[in-house]
């Protein structure tokens, strides 16, 4: 893609560069289906430690992470708890239902952060309904905007969790940015929980691969879904010793991307036609409001400017480590023309 591109449509989107490059190419590597690729148990071990669980498995994908999980904590014919706008059920294809065969009992979370109190009442002990198998929250959380969900939440619905016996998962394939915005470690943010799903392929940069994390049982269990979803990996180490760079150095520098979101939301904000919460914007992703969402991308598309549509009115920016200062003053500066020609019209 020629650099005259700027791409906010995800933080997925970005390359690996020299170093993870280097790293890659001199990765010792091993049959992780034998559980003797060394790199891939490095990053296993890293995470885990830096997550604050006993162990960890590296899979392919943040969605074969939460599904695993999800197949790992809950029964067939249960329900599983997930705040509105979850990953797990808007955006993962019904795997649920597929490969746990669990169905979502979805709980309101304005801005992300669901009501306690409504996660107890989601709770299902009747005869007559499906039992609760789990509760998941995501944090940040994507559709709300890049939320971040407070620790005290995040705690309180975890105790919940605890005295009803549910295991509780944390979508945080963005736990590492909800850590940079509360200025806490990694293992803060995922303490209340069970089980994690990291995802080293969004703003750490990394090329592939995501982490499920959590107690020996737990990963044991997670293990025979890996293999079982097609997730073994042979010489992984390639992708692992990316996954090491970015764990060991793209961290602290997330904090460029939330302010350079922040930037490019204050600048949108106030443009004729183009609608922005700027409370929603805690992270690295600016969500804006326009009448006709396919057709802004569109046109923005055509003067260089990458972003999503995520539904008929709303579209996504996101900042990420392939976008510096002078391009998000660049993609400002092709919006604001755009929205001030559209008014004029
Ligand atoms: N999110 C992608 C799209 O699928 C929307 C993106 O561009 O943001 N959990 C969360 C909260 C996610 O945002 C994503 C990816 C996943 C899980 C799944 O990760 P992958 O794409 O590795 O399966």
């Amino acid at each position: 893609m020629p650099r005259t591109v700027i791409d906010l449509r995800s933080d997925t989107v970005t390359t690996p560069g020299d170093e993870m490059r280097r790293a890659m190419a001199e990765a010792v590597v091993g049959d992780d289906v034998y559980g003797e690729d060394p790199t891939v148990s490095r990053l296993e071990r890293l995470v885990a430690e830096r997550a604050g669980f006993e162990t960890a498995l590296f899979v392919p994908s943040g969605t074969m992470a939460n599904q695993i999980a999800i197949a790992v904590h809950a029964d067939r014919g249960q329900e599983v708890i997930v705040p509105s706008g979850a990953h797990v059920y808007e955006y993962e294809l019904g795997a649920m239902a597929v490969i746990a065969g669990v169905v979502p009992r979805i709980v309101p979370a304005p801005g992300g952060v669901p009501d306690p109190a409504d996660v107890r009442r989601a709770v299902t002990r009747s005869k007559h309904q499906a039992p609760t198998g789990a509760v998941v929250l995501e944090n940040t959380h994507n559709r709300a905007g890049g939320t971040v969900v407070p620790l005290d939440v995040a705690a309180a619905i975890g105790a919940i969790a605890r005295e009803e016996g549910l295991p509780y998962h944390l979508d945080g394939a963005r736990a590492w940015n909800a850590a940079v915005a509360l200025g806490v470690p990694l293992a803060r943010v995922c303490a209340p929980f069970d089980s994690v799903a990291l995802c080293l392929s969004k703003g750490l940069g990394a090329p592939v691969g995501s982490i499920v994390a959590g107690s020996r049982h737990f990963v044991d269990a997670a293990h025979r879904y890996r293999k079982l979803l097609g997730g073994g990996m042979r010489q992984a180490g390639v992708i692992a010793a990316a996954g090491i760079v970015a764990v060991e150095t793209m961290v602290e520098r997330l904090a460029l991307d939330h302010g350079r979101a922040r930037v490019l939301a204050e600048g949108l904000h106030g443009l004729p036609g183009v609608a922005v919460d700027l409370t929603t914007v805690q992270t690295n992703m600016v969500y804006v409001g326009v009448d006709h969402a396919d057709a802004f991308v569109r046109a923005l598309a055509t003067a260089g400017v990458l972003a999503n549509a995520v539904s008929s009115t709303a579209v996504r920016f996101v900042t990420h480590v392939d976008v510096d200062d002078d391009d998000v003053a660049q993609a400002l500066q092709v919006i604001e023309e755009m929205a001030t020609r559209a008014a004029a019209a």
